[in-house]
């Protein structure tokens, strides 16, 4: 109805999915992604939001000697036969949704790609994943592998949406870590990040952060809620998938920082909150005004800032830190 429309209150799902083994078809998944979009519309809810890389298991984990053979976990065209019946439901019932998926563009270029769908079933948005992380060769010591910079190539920009009646951005996965995601979203006056993610609990360069791992999510979701006065929705693919446990713990965060729903299983569940987008400015307007407040030009100086007082070693270190800005070296 028309005060729906004007209204700046939204019903928002957080639709987590479990695990996505190997042998479950497209249109089984597509069937679980439909259920979670009727329990969204069951719920009053505008959007329902649905995690990284949701229409199959999560293939970085193994290698393939060509890439080829692993075309069959990309789609080549959204929708397509198999996705269709999502976007039909959708427009039907009136709910927008978002979703991750393993892109392969007409050119052979593979992107790890989340797209944001509007209520009439139109795509109004799409986001390429900017911070790939994992390795690119096969790494045969480790449990199993993480070969995102194998399997996808990095976006390149962070871009935001008119839709839902406010300003919405996207992110994937490891891009949360990162506090310049946030930044860069709020700098355009993004109010609602939507943000998937399959995060092995097992983090094989460290294992001492595997028991981290869920204060590490929501401390990087609510920091980045918090510090760019945005809501943030963190959605999961949860659970045991083959034989890797992945987090769950998806979470709707408010600009406040506070989690205003949580998901407390490890399987397809909805968790649903309602966001009011004009609580953002609320912080973007007072304690986080970025054009009042940031010092932009201060920021700038940070490489001329670093005087002699600073140890030769700690000076490389440094040194090395800011080129590998440019060109990564290490890969976790
Ligand atoms: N999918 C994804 O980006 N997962 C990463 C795992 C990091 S370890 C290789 C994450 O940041 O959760």
């Amino acid at each position: 109805c028309e005060e729906r429309t004007m209204s700046r209150v939204l019903t928002v799902g957080a639709a987590q999915m479990g695990p996505i083994q190997l042998a479950d078809t497209r249109p089984e998944v597509v069937e679980r992604l439909v259920a979670l979009l009727r329990s969204g519309a069951a719920a009053g809810c505008d959007l329902v939001v649905f995690p990284e890389l949701a229409l199959t298991t999560f293939f970085p984990r193994w290698w393939v000697d060509d890439l080829a053979d692993a075309d069959h976990f990309y789609e080549t065209e959204m929708p397509g036969p198999d996705t269709r019946p999502l976007f039909d439901e959708a427009r039907r019932l009136g709910v927008g949704f978002h979703l991750g998926y393993a892109e392969l563009t007409s050119a052979g270029h593979r992107y790890n790609t989340a797209i944001l769908v509007e209520r009439d079933g139109s795509i109004v948005g799409r986001y390429r994943k900017v911070h790939l992380p994992g390795h690119s060769e096969h790494e045969p010591w480790r449990a199993f592998q993480h070969l995102e910079r194998y399997y996808f190539e990095a976006g390149d920009g962070f871009a935001v949406h008119a839709a839902f009646g406010g300003v919405v951005g996207m992110a994937i996965c490891n891009d949360r870590r990162w506090p310049e995601t946030y930044r860069v979203l709020g700098l355009q006056g993004c109010e609602l990040a939507l943000i998937g993610y399959n995060t092995p609990i097992h983090y094989a360069p460290d294992p001492a952060q595997d028991r981290l791992q869920g204060f590490h999510n929501h401390l990087v979701l609510q920091s980045g809620a918090y510090q760019n006065g945005m809501w943030v929705v963190g959605v999961a693919k949860a659970g045991e998938e083959e034989g890797c446990a992945l987090l769950g713990e998806s979470a709707i965060i408010a600009p406040s920082g506070e989690i205003a729903a949580l998901c407390t299983t490890d399987g397809d569940e909805l968790a649903v909150a309602e966001v009011d987008l004009d609580l953002c400015a609320g912080y973007t307007g007072t304690l986080f005004d970025f054009h009042r407040y940031r010092r932009p030009e201060v920021y700038g100086r940070i490489t001329a800032q670093r005087g002699p007082e600073v140890p030769a070693g700690v000076r490389a270190a440094l040194d090395d830190n800011v080129e590998s800005s440019a060109e990564p070296k290490g890969e976790g």
